[in-house]
């Protein structure tokens, strides 16, 4: 059993790889933090971006989304001179209402999200980090932000002075994430933003307990390559939050959550500074952009996984 941490697209995209290997012997512990309602609608996008990403039905140019949508709902509610700065497909939108209702019948999120990923014939177990309320926000010159409205409506153009998990010291781990990890005979930290895909998962005290209480190997890629984030605004976050913005800086990050740390080509000049930082290290091609290129780092990071057993 495999338990792998994730949040948006980079973190989605290597679940895929360890799901095409593994299939149901993977468990992903996905972040809830950039959850929000919206139309009084759940909106849930790390488990939505999971789900068609494992489901191979993820909009390849955005990363979030379906592939091949139509934009009726969004054109018509434009027109109507409502709010259209958050793009919903009409494929999305079901999913939205769907879970909405099911949620508002008293089911939990990680039913809902179960239900939903059986239908899109996944089976890996795709688990929200908790059924209840944590929110992911950006504290900025422009006052405390709320996730979306900071990534989406700012298209993160406001520098980050910190982030904040409202809600963290209340919000409960769910039993499925908790069992997970508790099996898992390696957990895999997979390449999403640290601060915001990682860290929420991390700020529930009875999920960070597990990941550094275990002793199995836990392994993190990371999702900086060059000095860049692949995706999103991790590089420019972690500067305006005064860290380097290299892997070394998440070796840093990862310190104590994580025995190794995976790191691209281009930085294997790091190679060293790291493993001074206690980490074991792996060098490869950690750029997937393709199905295959997900598939082929899966199996080396497990292979790396596999050779640390103590
Ligand atoms: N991101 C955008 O930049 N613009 C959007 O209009 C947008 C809509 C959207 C709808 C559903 C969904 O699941 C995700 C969506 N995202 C959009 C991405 C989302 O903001 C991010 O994926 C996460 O919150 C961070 O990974």
């Amino acid at each position: 059993m495999i338990a792998a941490l994730a949040g948006g697209v980079g973190g989605a995209k290597l679940a895929r790889g360890l799901t095409h290997l593994l299939g149901g012997e993977v468990s992903v512990i996905v972040n809830t933090g950039d959850d929000f309602d919206h139309f009084d609608l759940r909106i849930c996008p790390d488990i939505d971006t999971v789900t068609y990403t494992l489901a191979g039905r993820a909009n390849p140019e955005t990363g979030w989304g379906q592939a091949g949508e139509s934009w009726n709902f969004m054109d018509q509610m434009a027109a109507l001179g409502g709010e259209d700065w958050f793009k919903l497909g009409d494929r999305d939108l079901a999913l939205h209402v769907l879970r909405t209702r099911l949620l508002r019948q008293g089911m939990r999120l990680t039913e809902v999200t179960q239900r939903i990923a059986a239908s899109f014939g996944i089976s890996a177990a795709l688990l929200p980090m908790t059924d209840d309320a944590l929110h992911t926000k950006v504290r900025s010159a422009d006052g405390l932000l709320d996730f979306q409205e900071y990534f989406v409506r700012r298209r993160c153009e406001v520098a980050v002075q910190g982030v904040v998990f409202a809600g963290a010291d209340t919000a409960r781990a769910t039993p499925e994430a908790m069992a997970a990890l508790d099996r898992a005979e390696a957990i895999i930290i997979c390449p999403s933003n640290p601060y915001l895909s990682i860290d929420p998962i991390l700020a529930i005290a009875d999920l960070r307990r597990r990941l550094t209480g275990k002793r199995v190997p836990r392994v993190a890629v990371s999702p900086i390559i060059g000095g860049q984030a692949v995706k999103g605004p991790a590089a420019k976050m972690m500067r305006e939050l005064g860290h380097t913005v290299s892997s070394l800086g998440v070796a840093h990050k990862y310190q104590g959550l994580a025995d190794a740390l995976v790191i691209d080509t281009a930085d294997a000049a790091l190679q060293p500074d790291i493993e001074a930082l206690g980490l074991r290290v792996m060098v490869t091609n950690t750029l997937m952009r393709s199905a295959e290129d997900s598939a082929a780092l899966a199996a080396s990071v497990l292979d790396f996984a596999h050779s640390l057993r103590r």
